[in-house]
């Protein structure tokens, strides 16, 4: 026959199902509803082989479900706001949104021809007004609903943005995109109050149990909740102060004994009136100030610290005092502010302490150790163990300790207040959503000299993005803009401001999912829709975005539900982080990286080796590594599609490994991938001939032709089994162990039943393999004579009869002593089993000639030969 032609059948295939909107979902389709959805691409131009990997995956899902006949959501979108957007605009000096759509055209037709599941009916782009109009509007109301507040704070500056980041934005304390060292700059910022959920947002990980664990704990750790005590330290009377107390944040006050200072963030106010009359302070204040806010940024910067002369009483040992530093990685806006340090049980503390010549005095004992000569060298001791040189917690767990402690300074008071009061803290920050940027959702309020700042009103909404605008010169655009930003007060009629700041595009990306379920209404949602398609039964992306997209996504939720846009408490139920793809890496002599389509690789046994296509150069055949432009070991997804079609990119990206790890690109693998197709393809266009001939009738045919649908059944639970548990590889290993079986019955001498099992089968097969090759599955669908489209079909009943296993293995035993074991079909009467086992060769050998005395049979047990 001839040769499956996947360039032929593809587009064939992809019309068909334009054709016959197929994939168009309808919200008022009575049927049991599922919303599968992976990450929405952002428009930069090309799609990737992650992209590839990530949507193949969701695509199985979409089809699988459609096929057990549930109203399936699969939407596509486009997270379209950002920088990239900008800078091609400052570049090839054309509008970002021109450059965008472009993105979003070509990589659509891309998306398409990899014959995805999509209802593209729903399709979205967030820089589109009739997408933010709606974020603005919830804007608004969560403004009034107090979930948004203005405030003036510490932010991450990069530099070459010109824009605030977010800490999750500074990596390494440099700006995620420009990589730019990050200053802190004073900026009046919009805010979302995410810290307002943290505990909800903490405790509801616990319902999550279709998520990740892995995923569970950075969120957690994130949302860093500690249990700790605020404790007020008496300062010994200075001339430079007039404050009496300075109030810390402590997790660990059973460590008390071993303090050996007090430390103030650089902006703490007592830190701040001190600097006004020392200039040597004021200095180091500023230095502080020169690298970004971020947590992680603080934790790798060297330790600093700044003696402000200033003593506070020891408040568990009588008579002593400790000195009170200035420390640069201190933060002002988590817990008070202050510290206290103990140096050997905190690893900042303990780089402060060998710095500066402070006192290291241990105070937990771990296990097994000696207290006379236990001592801390350059590294904290932060693990369990006893408390010692602590006077009366000696001898306490750290956790009992922490509660007497506790208890014995909320007995007492400094300034008529009680000396320590027990607090809950969180690590986790309100979300700062203001961009100094053009290319991003307009935060709709404006400033008036009269009434203030207030939002616009709805009616005027969308706040568009003006479109002449110019990026000659650094900056946000809008601000330069001649007129956008001037306009008079709704209410007032006095002259007024626009606010120029836009949203954050993790704004946009937070409610795209609940905007699918009706994209194209005049309000944010349709509450009633979208209930009834929330929560995401499976959400599939990549593990980079573990944190801040996911967390946002849960607070907006729950901001979305206050205001009444959806009824929802959590919007992904299932979550998915896809591993990534990987491949190996090319080096030319010279130290350059080099494409993989530019070499030719030779085996000589075990040893591969690499030349230059060209030029015969000899290449260094490097590591395996995710692919990236930078090591140029990327393949093209037009490319893959163009010379082997979409079905065989989806088989092997599938096929290679289980989803969750990364999966190598081969030039093997697609190769085998592509066999496979053929195999397939010639395993039905046989069956059908096979069809056509008269039957040779044989011995064993019913007999064959059981054992034939045993294995049918079984790779049609298996599979719906393995997708359903998203192990495509395990399911795409069952196809092939299928096809073999099928393939193998199609070469032997074959009576009716076996050919109406191999038939059964090639049928069967073919709604297997659809949801991972849908165009090959649909040819055959065509060549089996089926009616309608494979796409439309249902998921092959499972008789369950098939499932269970037929055959039983005894144990045969001589004299009470097995000697050997027999395989029989379960139920086999006594006298056949005797038979069976008086004709095997090691009960022949034992018998010698003789008859056996007798013979125990106990049908599906055991056998025993008496001789
Ligand atoms: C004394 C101490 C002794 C501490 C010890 C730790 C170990 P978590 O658990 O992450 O919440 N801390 C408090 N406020 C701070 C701030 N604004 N900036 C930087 N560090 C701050 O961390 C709480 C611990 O971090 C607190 O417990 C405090 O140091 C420090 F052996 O107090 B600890
Ligand atoms: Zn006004």
């Amino acid at each position: 026959g001839e040769r499956y032609n996947p360039r032929e059948s593809e587009p064939k295939w992809q019309k068909t199902w334009d054709d016959a909107k197929s994939f168009v979902t309808a919200n008022d389709d009575p049927r049991e509803c599922y919303y599968v959805l992976e990450m929405f691409p952002y428009p930069s131009g090309r799609i990737h082989m992650g992209h590839v990997r990530n949507y193949s995956m969701g695509d199985v899902v979409a089809r699988y479900h459609r096929a057990r006949g549930k109203n399936v959501l699969h939407p596509m979108g486009w997270d379209a706001f950002g920088l990239p957007a900008e800078n091609a605009a400052i570049e090839r000096k054309t509008h970002p949104g021109s450059w965008t759509y472009q993105n979003i055209e070509a990589m659509k037709a891309q998306l398409k021809s990899m014959g995805l599941s999509i209802d593209w009916t729903r399709e979205i782009a967030t820089c589109s007004p009739d997408y933010y109009q709606h974020q603005q509007s919830m804007f608004i109301d969560m403004l009034e609903a107090g979930l948004v507040t203005r405030k003036s704070s510490k932010v991450n500056w990069d530099p070459v943005d010109m824009t605030v980041l977010a800490n999750e934005q500074v990596i390494d304390g440099k700006g995620w995109r420009s990589g730019a060292p990050v200053e802190q700059r004073e900026l009046t910022q919009w805010f979302f109050k995410i810290s307002d959920f943290a505990e909800d947002l903490l405790e509801a990980l616990d319902t999550l149990t279709e998520w990740p664990e892995k995923v569970r704990t950075m969120q957690r750790n994130w949302i860093g909740k500690s249990e700790g005590l605020r404790l007020l330290f008496e300062i010994e009377p200075s001339d430079k102060t007039d404050a009496t107390s300075i109030e810390v944040f402590t997790t660990r006050p059973d460590t008390i004994f071993g303090a050996s200072f007090v430390g103030l963030s650089p902006d703490h106010p007592l830190t701040t009136a001190l600097a006004a009359s020392n200039p040597a302070l004021a200095d180091f204040v500023v230095e502080c100030h020169r690298h970004g806010t971020a947590t992680e940024t603080l934790e790798k910067a060297e330790k600093q610290g700044f003696d402000t002369g200033l003593r506070v009483k020891h408040p568990v040992i009588a008579g002593a005092t400790l000195p009170v530093y200035v420390a640069n990685f201190i933060l002002m806006d988590y817990g008070t502010g202050a510290i206290f340090g103990c140096p050997a049980h905190d690893q900042r503390d303990l780089d402060l302490a060998r710095k500066y010549g402070l006192s290291v005095k241990p105070v937990v004992l771990p296990p097994g150790a000696d207290a006379a000569s236990f001592e801390i060298g350059n590294e904290a001791y932060v693990d369990a163990g006893n408390i010692f040189n602590s006077d009366f917690l000696d001898g306490l767990s750290i956790e009992d300790a922490k509660k007497k402690i506790a208890e014995y300074f909320g007995a007492r008071t400094v300034d008529g207040k009680s000396q320590g009061q027990v607090e809950v803290n969180y690590r986790l920050r309100d979300w700062g959503i203001s961009r100094q940027r053009y290319w991003g959702c307009p935060i709709p309020v404006i400033h008036c000299e009269v009434c203030g700042t207030i939002p616009v009103p709805k009616k005027d909404l969308p706040v568009k993005l003006p479109e002449d605008v110019t990026f000659d010169k650094p900056g946000n655009a809008l601000d330069h803009h001649p007129t956008w930003k001037r306009v008079h007060c709704h209410q007032c009629g006095s002259p007024a401001r626009r606010e120029t700041d836009t949203m954050d595009t993790f704004v946009d990306s937070s409610w795209y999912f609940a905007r699918f379920t009706a994209p194209h209404a005049d309000t944010p949602t349709v509450p009633a829709v979208a209930n009834r398609w929330l929560p995401v039964d499976q959400y599939i992306g990549g593990v980079e975005h573990a944190i801040l997209h996911l967390l946002y996504s849960r607070f907006f939720t729950r901001a979305m539900k206050a205001t009444g846009h959806v009824d929802l408490s959590e919007p992904f139920k299932g979550l998915f982080t896809q591993g990534m793809v990987t491949h190996e890496t090319y080096k030319s002599a010279a130290g350059e990286w080099v494409n993989p389509t530019e070499i030719l690789i030779e085996a000589t046994g075990d040893t591969r080796t690499a030349k230059h296509l060209k030029t015969g150069a000899p290449i260094s055949i490097g590591s395996v590594e995710k692919m990236s432009k930078s090591k140029k070991n990327v393949v093209d997804p037009d490319e893959i599609v163009a010379t082997y079609g979409a079905d065989t990119a989806r088989w092997f990206m599938l096929s290679d490994s289980p989803p969750e790890r990364d999966v190598q690109w081969t030039e093997a693998g697609v190769e085998g991938a592509s066999r496979f197709q053929q195999r397939v393809w010639r395993l039905v266009n046989e069956a059908i001939e096979l069809r056509d001939r008269t039957a040779e009738a044989t011995a064993s045919d019913e007999k064959e032709a059981l054992g034939l649908r045993r294995i049918i059944h079984r790779s049609v639970h298996g599979v719906g089994q393995d997708i359903e548990g998203l192990r495509f590889n395990r399911a795409v290993a069952q196809i092939y162990e299928l096809t073999n079986a099928l393939t193998k019955a199609l070469q032997g001498q074959t009576g009716t039943a076996t050919r109406a099992a191999i038939l059964e089968g090639a049928e069967k097969l073919t709604v297997l393999l659809s949801p991972m090759m849908p165009h090959l599955a649909e040819s055959c669908w065509e060549v089996l004579g089926k009616a309608g489209l494979v796409a439309d079909a249902r998921w092959p009943e499972v008789d369950g009869a098939m499932l269970v296993d037929d055959t039983v293995t005894l144990p045969v035993q001589v004299n009470g002593k097995r000697r050997a074991e027999i395989t029989v079909a379960k139920g086999t009467p006594a006298p056949e089993v005797e038979a069976l086992v008086l004709s095997l060769d090691e009960i022949v050998r034992i018998l010698e000639g003789k008859a056996p005395k007798k013979v125990v049979v106990v049908p599906d047990r055991i056998v025993n030969v008496v001789v």
